[in-house]
């Protein structure tokens, strides 16, 4: 019997994270969830475990972790200390990157700088800081990264500068990889979500009336929209690659193009 493949997911405690760690447990891969929110990991793990383990097979850890402090990044993956996450790094197959955030909406001249530093320490210095500790463990052959780009990084729009840079940054961090790695069997994988009902808008505003009316009068993507395409990219054919996938919710046409009823 092979063993069981492991994928560690970023941003796990919830949206496409956590959607994506329920669907990949149901394709049978063990887990390792890493946020910084320790309950919210907890409840998914059990929650998870109650459904998936036991005969079925499935193992799940947790990292309770800040993506964006580089050396506990560094020692979440060289100085191990749980048994079980140790366990579950020697099998890592799938690295899914998909913590990140936006902040404020601001014109560029009146944007607040903490907020650029913040969308750029976790959407780009954070991701490249998982995904360089995680490659010592992901195995050759079989082996995929995943990143949690955006349509914003192909596209820019008015008060999005600083957050389109960043989802720009992952598709080209996306593009090195796939140079980098090539001859390796590694894949590497951008998806790029258009408008997901998820905690982003709340986090991005900061006004709960202001979030909730980002999503109203269309039919926004879900979280398991692209937890699906996410499970469908890494259980490809080895040799199928899936680069990048723009997913828009059908009423949203570009960056800027959404009709609400
Ligand atoms: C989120 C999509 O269009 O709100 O990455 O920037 S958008």
């Amino acid at each position: 019997m092979t063993a069981r493949q492991v994928a560690l997911i970023t941003g796990a405690s919830s949206g496409i994270g956590e959607a994506t760690a329920r669907r990949l447990a149901k394709e049978g891969f063990d887990l390792i969830l890493v946020a910084r929110r320790e309950e919210r990991l907890r409840e998914l793990q059990a929650e998870l475990e109650k459904e998936f383990g036991g005969s079925k097979g499935l193992s799940v850890g947790t990292m309770v972790l800040d993506i964006t402090d580089r050396e506990a990044v560094r020692s979440a993956f060289q100085s191990q200390k749980d048994l079980k996450i140790q366990d579950l790094l020697k099998r890592l197959h799938v690295l899914v990157s998909n913590a990140g955030l936006a902040k404020g909406v601001d014109p560029m001249p009146e944007a607040k700088v903490e907020d650029w530093e913040t969308m750029i320490e976790t959407n780009v210095l954070g991701l490249l800081y998982v995904t360089r500790f995680a490659l010592d463990f992901i195995k050759p052959n079989r082996g995929h990264l995943v990143n949690l780009g955006s349509v914003a990084g192909r596209w820019t729009y008015p008060g999005g500068g600083v957050y389109c840079a960043t989802k720009a940054a992952v598709l080209a961090i996306t593009e090195g990889l796939r140079l980098d790695l090539q001859g390796s069997g590694v894949r590497v994988t951008n998806i790029e979500p258009g408008k997901v009902s998820t905690e982003f808008s709340l986090v991005r505003y900061k006004d709960p009336d202001r979030a909730r009316k980002e999503y109203e009068g269309y039919e926004p993507l879900a979280p398991d929209d692209i937890a699906d395409c996410i499970a469908w990219s890494v259980t490809r054919p080895p040799h199928v690659n899936i680069q990048e996938m723009v997913i828009f919710p059908t009423a949203q046409a570009s960056v800027t193009h959404l009709v609400r009823k």
